[in-house]
């Protein structure tokens, strides 16, 4: 019977392998010279890269990163769009890992659970991003899963920030995927003489539309296919920054390999202050229903309108100074660390790190005071997050560990009423969303992930100065399906120091 049992066991695991692969990388991040416009710049380099290599790879793989840190200072990378299901321990954040000290390594260990799409990694602390250190993450569907689009001739990702930009084209169909890991600017994007058709956003398939020109808000992933059926010459590739004053212009060139006559005529022109015109755009954007996501039912089969809002949360940004410093707040609570990443305080169960209740689920127009704001909800709840903006700048949130429902966009103060113009049918999943000056943005997310996930402003001098808080989504279980335990080789930190990583000896 023992025996029976063993086999079967594994049995069991050598499926588990076979279905789920793992893909190894070995990380070594230093300092280093770029030259991003012919001009010498220090840089954060991955094994001598800029950008960092990319993370290619397939529905579920394991992906296993062992990062060195060769720099003199603290650094941490996380995964941006990748939900780390039920382990947010791994998601690189400081209030969930602890930093890898200089001189030291730390090995993720991730899996693409039901993912697929574009998305990106970057480090996480101090202003680390503004120097470097990100790279492309790029999950492709699983073999036998139809995506709704002809295989391309090529696939190239663009992380703009990367300034120059060149690919060979020969009249076929090529698939970009363009992020934008900048600091602050939404940007817009075009091609010379070429339409681009948006067919997948931050890991939904879209319905297919074509645009001239695409608005991508800092930290936000599309993929377009265009094709490359124009006569035989180099054509410009222009993104340029949104509702700035300058417009900061920058260029790459599409060349196609029949012919070396460069790119010419004016730059294609783009839209530059107007709201409107984003907005409309970004309503435009809808899922696919009829495509696969990461599994074969279509990716509409979820009928999200449906379901009852158990709570709806109310956050509003704002600036202001603090003891005579400049801080940015949301729902007047400005962030700042605390001594240990919160995931590990709640894990060792060690108080007086947080205070759960330390921000409100709505604003309450008080001036900004300083707190490590963690925001407790229930597992499993459904619940209704709206963004309200009442400042004059555009703005963008990024929630970690999850993909939410974009329900609604739309100019002036939200209220109970604003709900009857939402999009309860075919709405885009994504993990960052916009925000226009003066307007507001609703999402619905199903709280479906334990665990202590960042919510914070994508403009990177507001979250480093208070722009964000920690989302508590927490369950009294401790059962394995719900969250996993700590890994083996978690780094501990602060008051975790010292810590038994495995409090229980039932887990191997
Ligand atoms: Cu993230």
């Amino acid at each position: 019977m023992q025996l029976i049992l063993s086999a079967l066991l594994s049995l069991f695991f050598a499926i588990v392998a076979a279905e789920n692969p793992y893909r190894f990388f070995t990380w070594n991040v230093t300092y280093g010279t770029i030259y991003p416009l012919g001009v010498p710049q220090q840089a954060i380099l991955i094994n001598g890269k800029f950008p960092g290599p990319e993370i290619y790879c397939v529905t579920n793989d394991n992906i296993i990163v062992n990062v060195f840190n060769s720099l003199d200072e603290p650094f941490l990378i996380h995964w941006n769009g990748i939900q780390n299901r039920r382990n947010s321990f791994e998601d690189g954040v400081y209030g969930t890992t602890c930093p890898i000290p200089p001189g030291k390594n730390f090995t993720y260990i991730l899996q693409m659970k039901d993912q697929i799409g574009s998305f990106f990694y970057f480090p996480s602390l101090a202003f680390h991003k503004a120097a470097g250190g990100f790279g492309a993450i790029r999950i492709l569907s699983r073999p036998l899963i139809p995506v709704p689009f002809d295989p391309p001739a090529g696939d190239y990702t663009v992380l703009i920030g990367d300034w120059t930009f060149n690919v060979l084209m020969s009249g076929k169909t090529y698939r970009l995927r363009i992020c934008n890991v900048g600091l602050q600017n939404s940007l817009n994007f075009r091609i010379q003489g070429h339409k681009m058709k948006v067919v997948e956003v931050e890991g939904t398939h879209t319905a297919q539309i074509s645009y001239s020109s695409l608005d991508i808000h800092v930290g936000q992933c599309m993929s377009v296919l265009f094709t490359a059926d124009q006569p035989p010459q180099g054509y410009y590739i222009v993104a340029s920054s949104r509702f700035t004053n300058p417009i900061l212009v920058t260029t790459g060139f599409l060349l196609y390999a029949s012919s070396n006559r460069p790119a010419s005529g004016p730059l294609p022109g783009g839209p530059t202050t107007q709201i409107d015109w984003s907005l409309n755009q970004a309503r435009s954007i809808r899922t696919n229903l009829t495509a696969s996501g990461p599994r074969p039912n279509p990716q509409g089969s979820y009928h999200y309108g449906m379901i009852p809002v158990a709570r709806t949360i109310r956050l509003a940004s704002s600036a202001g100074q603090v003891n005579g410093k400049q801080r940015y707040a949301i729902n007047s609570v400005s962030f700042v660390m605390a001594d240990t990443p919160l995931k590990l305080a709640d894990y060792y169960h060690i108080s007086g790190v947080y205070r759960a209740g330390s921000i409100s689920d709505a604003p309450n127009g008080a001036g900004i005071y300083l707190d490590t704001s963690v925001l407790n909800t229930d597992y499993r709840s459904f619940v209704e997050i709206v963004f309200e903006n009442y400042e004059d700048i555009l703005q963008s949130y990024h929630l970690n560990g999850y993909s939410f429902f974009v329900v609604g966009m739309d100019g002036g103060q939200w209220s109970s009423a604003s709900r009857n113009q939402y999009n309860l049918r075919d709405a885009v999943t994504r993990c960052t969303v916009q925000v226009y000056p003066k307007s507001w943005t609703a999402i619905y997310v199903a709280l479906d992930n334990v665990g202590m996930w960042n919510l914070r402003s994508e403009f990177w001098a507001r979250q480093y100065l208070g722009q964000q808080f920690y989302l508590r989504v927490y369950t009294t279980s401790t059962s394995l399906r719900d969250e996993y335990p700590i890994p083996k080789n978690a780094l501990l930190c602060g008051r975790a120091s010292g810590r038994r990583k495995r409090p229980l000896a039932i887990y191997t």
